[in-house]
């Protein structure tokens, strides 16, 4: 096993891997911008070492410094967290050259599903169903719109190198594509560097499942289990919970056996989600897999009692899965996402001080933070301050408990999610389940107070 894993990240996240590491009897090390000084993280952690000022491009982005305090402070073994550089082939690649273990996949696994229309194929190739859409990145226009006219409008135009929607526009009609066309391929270029588009058939109401997998390099992969994330906003989610409202042992099955077969044409080690769309009419297709631990991790956590962080580090280290089939699952998991913003004003960022901070408890309710009264937000990362999760044995029980949580949760000093998520918890739609990813949209007046 390991005997120090350095975590490069900051945050709730930080905290959590902290955790697991105390666990398993692994001395950690925090690594901490400027802006971070005064962090949780940096105060749990065993050792500690700065690596640089606050913007996330010049200290938990910087790949030699995060290198040199591994080195320095003699950890053998580097935990990416998510967000940050979880998912950058380059930085696995220079852990494993410099004899470091990356906690997760291996470089050629996470650039392979880094792009998404290899990813595409691969699935494929498996027998696991895609979107239909065009084989690969497609060269021009022409081509494309070709291909739109045999798929039928809508279709939807994304970037080989994207993910998490960016780079992504949707055509209704032959008229609208050019210009569709033009503006997916510009947006991938200048935010990824790689202009490649390929098309796919637009689905107006999917909903957002994803499996959790975990493999080991002893060539077992198992799933834990779908999360459904279809309470989204921009593509930020919002909400997460599981089973997902409507899943049948069925339909969990057949999905479940093909995110497994997609994670197996890979050999896929360590944690990583398949996020599947699956459609109105029950038929579902793969979207895209992720090859970190997610910040919804939690909600399976909570359903299936399994470790899916002291399980990350377990394989990393060699070690088989504890786990070698789904777990039971325990009623119903719903976690809400606690941001220092503003609904009222489009999710305005809101940084500050925390003048007053009180948790919420109880049976069932769990909340990773790394927030404390007298903590001041910097305005640098991610507005997470909270992920509160709550368990019931039935979906009602969950979504009783996540209000009662949300009603006796006091945040104080600066704007935050937690009397949306309230309204939500309210919502006679969302108390039927009936989620899909244009929830929001349909359900607007929830951005505002009463
Ligand atoms: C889609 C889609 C409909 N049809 N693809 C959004 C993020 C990116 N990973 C892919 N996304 C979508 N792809 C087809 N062919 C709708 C979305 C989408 C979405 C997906 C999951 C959760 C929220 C979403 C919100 C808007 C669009």
């Amino acid at each position: 096993m390991f005997k120090k894993v350095l975590i490069a990240n900051r945050g709730e996240i930080a905290l959590r891997v902290i955790r697991a590491c105390r666990e398993l009897d692994i001395q950690t090390v925090a690594v901490y911008s400027d802006a971070d000084r005064e962090s949780l993280h940096v105060r749990f952690a065993d050792d500690d070492v700065c690596i640089g000022p606050a913007p996330a491009r010049e200290s938990y982005l910087k790949i030699p410094r995060l290198i040199a305090a591994a080195e320095i402070a003699g950890a053998d073994a580097i935990h990416p967290g998510y967000g940050f550089l979880a998912e950058n082939a380059e930085f696995a690649e220079t852990c494993a050259a410099s004899n470091i273990t990356f906690i997760g996949p291996t470089a050629s696994q996470i650039r392979l599903m880094g792009d998404k229309a290899a990813a595409r194929r691969t699935m494929a190739d498996v027998g696991v169903p895609i979107i239909p859409g065009t084989p690969g990145p497609v060269e021009d226009v022409d081509e494309a719109l070709g291909f739109a006219r045999e798929i039928g409008f809508p279709v939807i135009i994304k970037a080989a190198a994207g993910g998490g929607g960016k780079g992504m526009r949707v055509a209704n009609d032959p008229d609208d594509f050019a210009r569709a066309f033009q503006l997916a391929r510009s947006e991938a270029l200048s935010a990824f560097g790689n202009g490649d588009v390929y098309v796919e058939k637009y689905l107006a109401r999917p909903r957002h499942i994803e499996f959790q997998i975990m493999g080991d390099r002893h060539g077992n992969i198992i799933h834990l289990g779908e999360r459904d994330c279809s309470v989204q906003r921009r593509h930020q989610k919002l909400i997460e919970e599981a089973p997902s409202p409507g899943m049948t042992p069925e339909l969990r099955q057949r999905m479940g056996d093909d995110a497994v077969r997609g994670a197996r044409a890979i050999d896929y080690v360590g944690a990583g989600t398949i996020e599947m769309l699956l459609d109105t009419d029950g038929s579902y297709y793969f979207m895209e897999m992720n090859t970190r631990i997610q910040v919804e991790h939690g909600v399976t956590e909570m359903l299936t009692g399994v470790d899916l962080v002291k399980e990350q580090i377990r394989v990393a280290a060699g070690e088989r899965l504890s786990v070698t089939s789904m777990p039971l699952l325990r009623g119903h998991v719903i976690e809400v996402r606690v941001n220092a913003e503003d609904p009222a004003r489009n999710f305005q960022p809101s940084p500050g001080r925390i003048e007053v901070f009180n948790p919420p408890g109880g049976p069932g309710v769990r909340v990773d933070t790394h927030i404390y009264t007298g903590y001041t937000v910097p305005p640098y990362y991610d507005s997470l301050l909270a992920k509160l999760i709550c368990q019931g044995s039935t979906r009602a029980e969950a979504i009783k408990r996540m209000q009662i949580a949300l009603d006796f949760f006091i945040v104080e000093g600066v704007a935050t999610t937690i009397p949306f998520l309230g309204r939500v918890m309210q919502n006679p739609r969302f108390q039927a389940g009936q989620v899909d990813t244009k929830f929001l949209e349909r359900e607007s007046d929830l951005l505002r107070e009463p």
